[in-house]
């Protein structure tokens, strides 16, 4: 079992020219501004304080790199789809992305992260393109469960198997950072596919 506690925090980058080639295996998180990814990041790793949690989107600019157990390294992308993002941000955030990707890595997964409670967007729909171009293998985690009841749960996680059908997604995976439970079935899928 990969020991996610002892992520560390490594760097953070707010430009293309600021990435370097790394052999390290990395994990990718991504998806819209607000959709949970540092909360994720914090409940796994056990720690509070790691990635900066934001109440109001579109916070996060930059991507930040945590070092975790073992050759793991966890990445954090900015957020996209925030509508308030003048051209200028989004052009910094295309040549980021386009950076992240283009250099010389070892990517061995991405999570894409979307609100359960809603169906993908056109830009989840994009960045689950640009990962089948690009061939890394990405799950659906479906975050902030805990503000579904149980049978709002099932009907969710049905469309979207039913949704992600057709986009070659490797697993659908609940998530809220609202129950432990939650965070370990996760730390051991994680475990199991890296480790295996
Ligand atoms: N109820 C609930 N709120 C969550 C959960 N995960 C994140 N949030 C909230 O959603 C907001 C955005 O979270 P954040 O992690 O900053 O999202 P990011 O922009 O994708 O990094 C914050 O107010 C979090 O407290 C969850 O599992 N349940
Ligand atoms: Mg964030």
């Amino acid at each position: 079992m990969i020991n996610f506690r002892k992520t560390v925090f490594e760097t953070s980058f707010g430009f293309a020219d600021q990435l370097r080639p790394s052999d390290r295996r990395e994990v990718v998180f991504c998806g819209r501004s607000n959709a949970g990814k540092s909360s994720l990041i914090n409940k796994i790793c056990g720690q509070n304080k790691l990635a900066r949690v934001s109440s109001s989107p579109g916070k996060t600019t930059t991507i930040n790199f945590f070092r975790s157990d073992s050759d793991i390294t966890l990445v954090d992308l900015p957020g996209y789809g925030f509508a308030r993002r003048s051209g200028q941000e989004l052009e910094r955030w295309s040549s980021l992305m386009e950076a992240y990707f283009g250099t010389d890595r070892n990517i061995e997964l991405a999570l894409i992260l979307m609100d359960s409670r809603h169906d993908p967007t056109e830009d989840d729909y994009d960045m689950i393109s640009y990962m089948n171009r690009f061939g890394i293998e990405y799950w659906a985690v479906l975050t902030k469960t805990d503000k579904l009841n149980k049978t709002e749960l099932s009907q969710r996680l049905d469309a979207f198997e039913e949704l992600m059908d057709p986009h070659s997604c490797s697993g659908i995976v609940p998530f809220t950072i609202r129950n432990e439970e939650s965070a370990e079935n996760l730390r051991k899928m994680l475990s199991d596919r890296l480790e295996g």
